[in-house]
């Protein structure tokens, strides 16, 4: 039985609030704070105690878990509404949310300085996988840090050590890089199969278990057969993700056309086409409208 955490938890948005939920179901004394109030005042229900305010809420933790939009939310809340400063000395805090591997090895730096501990620990698998507790977190940071972090993560999924501070950032960028590039090659698999006088969803099902077989054909596959473009992902997100992974990559002096490519689509998709909450399968009309468009 692992040893139960008293865990402060910061972010209680889509995958947040599955994620805190999982946490309490292992039996973690849990106090959730949120800066819309009502999202984390459907935790209290689970067993969660609601703070006002940051500072409140990570007074008495061991652990701070943060799970915000981006890396002006997380520096935000860190220093700005006074998460670090008013967290125990030595406290461990765990960024969950997806931001730049240059800004989480600062923030980590910035936390050692203030004599608190960091880990980067983004994750994979959305709201399916936040709700079964199956998400892939990737964790970068200190050996320790992560050993002592392991219970607690692993009732939100499977976790692994990829490397020291800002290392879970560059992976949780490595996967969304794939992540974008399969939807879009779901989406033209899919447009051409409709446009070719196919049945797109008897397409989708005939070429699963094949070589073309993914999460991406099976979930996000699905979405666009039922043009079901409700948030999972949002495009915003996946948007701010691949403008991180240019910059990492530019920072590794690398090219990534591929990349590069869909960054500019769903750019495209968020700024013109007004998808910015649309799920991030949405990138299928940013296809249709490029279509129309060239005929
Ligand atoms: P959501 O559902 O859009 O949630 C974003 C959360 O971040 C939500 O709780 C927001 O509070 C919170 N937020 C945003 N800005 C701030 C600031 N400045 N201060 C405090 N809290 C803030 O996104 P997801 O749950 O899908 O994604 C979260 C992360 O995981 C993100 O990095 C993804 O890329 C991966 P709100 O409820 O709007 O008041």
């Amino acid at each position: 039985m692992a040893q139960m955490a008293d865990i402060a938890f910061l972010g209680t948005g889509l995958m947040g609030a599955p994620m805190a939920r999982r946490l309490l179901a292992a039996g973690h004394r849990v106090t959730v704070w949120n800066r819309t109030p009502a999202k984390a005042e459907a935790l209290a229900g689970d067993g969660a105690r609601v703070a006002p305010n940051p500072a409140d809420a990570v007074a008495d933790a061991a652990i701070v878990i943060t799970i915000v939009s981006d890396a002006a939310a997380v520096t935000d809340l860190y220093f700005t509404q006074g998460a670090v400063q008013a967290a125990r000395g030595g406290a461990l805090f765990i960024d969950m949310s997806s931001i730049q591997p240059s800004v989480a090895r600062d923030l980590a730096a910035r936390l050692a300085d203030a004599g608190r501990r960091a880990i980067d620990a983004p994750v994979s698998g959305g709201t399916p996988g936040a709700e079964a507790g199956s998400l892939a977190i990737m964790a970068g940071g200190g050996e320790d840090d992560i050993e002592q972090a392991r219970p607690v993560l692993e009732a939100m999924g499977q976790v692994t050590r990829v490397g020291p501070h800002g290392a879970g950032q560059l992976a949780k960028l490595c996967n969304q890089a794939i992540v974008a590039i399969s939807i879009g090659a779901v989406s033209e698999a899919l447009y051409l199969a409709e446009k070719g006088g196919a049945d797109p969803a008897a397409v989708r099902e005939a070429i699963r278990g094949g070589f073309a077989e993914s999460r991406i054909l099976d979930l996000h596959g699905a979405r666009i057969v039922a043009r079901d473009w409700r948030p999972g992902g949002p495009s915003t997100l996946q948007l701010k993700d691949l403008d991180n992974v240019l910059a990492a990559a530019q920072e590794a002096g690398v090219d990534l056309p591929l990349s590069r490519q869909m960054r500019e689509r769903y750019h495209s998709l968020v700024h013109e086409l007004g998808g910015a909450d649309l799920d991030h399968s949405a990138l299928y009309l940013e296809l249709e409208a490029r279509n129309l468009a060239s005929t």
